[in-house]
């Protein structure tokens, strides 16, 4: 289950761990007691009802855990979050640029690509725009997803450290074709991202996007 593609994905995995064991927990505490209390005090057993005005303690402590358990999982979570919005020195920027139905990747030098490339090891923090409909950015192996707002620039901060091959998907219902706007992300050693990015394969070579847009094309073909 846990995986260490980015600085933090280990991280995430735990947390939810951690929810989903408490959430357990809690699961069957509540069970037993329910259980308890339909057997112990059925009409049988307990004909005359009894009335109870109040336990003072018991409820101080049953406000007090599921408290300080709800703040601990916004701590951890918190604490990750923040790992992903802070933009560290240097890092490396590449613009995200989704569109019905597909993303574009746009680097500083001028090149651009249908999948995305990064090097292992640096900070990179991703440029999330969109040219039409809100889309959503999701690396599930990075364990992270941030919303591309129509009319407003957003952004990610990942810090690859696992050369691999991993998907990138829609993760925000787009129209027709959302489920195809899916491309890679390939993590590879500085010296292959350096080779890669004084390569010339532009959009040109590939005219997906010609090929979906615009919709009312689309539409006239099905
Ligand atoms: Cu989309």
């Amino acid at each position: 289950m846990f995986n260490d593609a980015t600085n933090y994905a280990q991280q995430v995995d735990e947390v939810m761990l951690f929810i989903v064991i408490s959430s357990v927990i809690l699961l069957l505490i509540v069970t037993v007691a329910m259980i308890y209390f339909v057997i112990r005090y059925n009409k049988k057993r307990n004909p005359v009802a009894s009335q109870i005005s109040g336990n003072t303690k018991l409820e101080v402590f049953w406000i007090a855990i599921p408290t300080v358990l709800v703040l601990f999982m916004f701590y951890f979570g918190y604490a990750i979050f923040h790992e992903s919005r802070v933009v560290p020195k240097g890092a490396l920027i590449v613009k995200v640029v989704g569109r019905m139905w597909e993303w574009k990747f746009e680097y500083n030098n001028g090149k651009d690509s249908k999948e995305l490339y990064l090097p292992s090891g640096k900070p990179v923090k991703l440029e999330l725009t969109t040219l039409d409909v809100n889309h959503s950015f999701y690396i599930p192996a990075f364990r992270i997803k941030e919303d591309v707002v129509a009319g407003r620039e957003n952004y990610m901060v990942v810090l690859p450290q696992k050369l691999g091959t991993y998907d990138i998907v829609c993760a925000q219902y787009c129209g027709f074709h959302h489920s195809l706007m899916h491309t890679y992300l390939h993590v590879v050693s500085n010296d292959d991202f350096m080779k890669w990015l004084g390569t010339k394969d532009s959009l040109e070579s590939n005219n997906r996007f010609q090929e979906y847009y615009p919709v009312k094309k689309l539409l006239a073909k099905n």
